[in-house]
């Protein structure tokens, strides 16, 4: 038993090793710390002795929701999709820290890149007309007395695109999202929340970076 902790540890700071040298924002005992809780949150194999990939969606999801207060199932899938950065429909471990570092840490440039990336839902480099449509309709709280509320969003996408789609084509390119942003700093969750606000940061961070002190 404790051979095998043993070796854990050491499997753990290996991996660790290999990953802080190729993410960004975190130390290494940071990088221990988040393997040590994507363990956690993986929990057990369904199979004794079988490897698990990683967290599938509704397991990332059921997090981003408990853990960062986030709610819209449309964001939430376009979170996962981008952490999935390899597709498999797993979260791995290196997936998993590589998207915390913009998640938690990540500068403009990257927070841009990664708000594009939930937003395009069907991953075809645009953000269109009717992914607007269903994005803002799905963020906004519905009016019940208004008669018909479809007219009122895509009002709201005409005007969200006659500020953002700068070359006109009707359609959002990541160079239209990132002028837009970069001018307006407001824009970069335009079409729904999907970064973590500070308090659940903190809040997150402590309880992951903390357990490092315990034994
Ligand atoms: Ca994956
Ligand atoms: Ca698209």
């Amino acid at each position: 038993m404790s051979e095998m902790s043993a070796m854990n540890r050491k499997l753990k700071q290996t991996v660790a090793e290999t990953i802080s040298k190729q993410v960004e924002h975190f130390n290494k005992t940071e990088i221990e710390c988040l393997i040590r809780e994507f363990t956690v949150l993986l929990g057990e194999p369904a199979a004794p002795g079988r490897a698990v990939t990683g967290l599938d969606r509704a397991k990332f999801r059921s997090i981003l929701h408990n853990v960062f207060g986030m709610t819209d199932d449309m964001i939430m899938d376009g979170v996962f999709r981008t952490f999935d950065n390899d597709n498999d429909g797993f979260v791995g471990i290196k997936e998993w820290i590589e998207g915390l570092s913009v998640f938690l840490r990540g500068t403009l440039d990257e927070k841009i890149k990664y708000c594009f990336h939930v937003y395009d839902l069907n991953g075809d480099n645009y953000i269109s007309r009717e992914e607007m449509f269903h994005m803002l309709k799905n963020s906004l709280i519905r009016q019940p007395t208004e008669e018909d509320p479809d007219e009122g969003i895509k009002d709201l996408v005409e005007i969200t695109l006659k500020k953002m789609d700068h070359d006109h084509d009707g359609r959002l390119s990541f160079g239209d999202f990132e002028k837009a942003v970069r001018e307006e700093n407001l824009l970069l969750e335009a079409f729904g929340t999907c970064l973590p606000d500070t308090t659940s940061i903190e809040i997150f961070e402590q309880r992951v970076f903390q357990e490092q002190l315990e034994p």
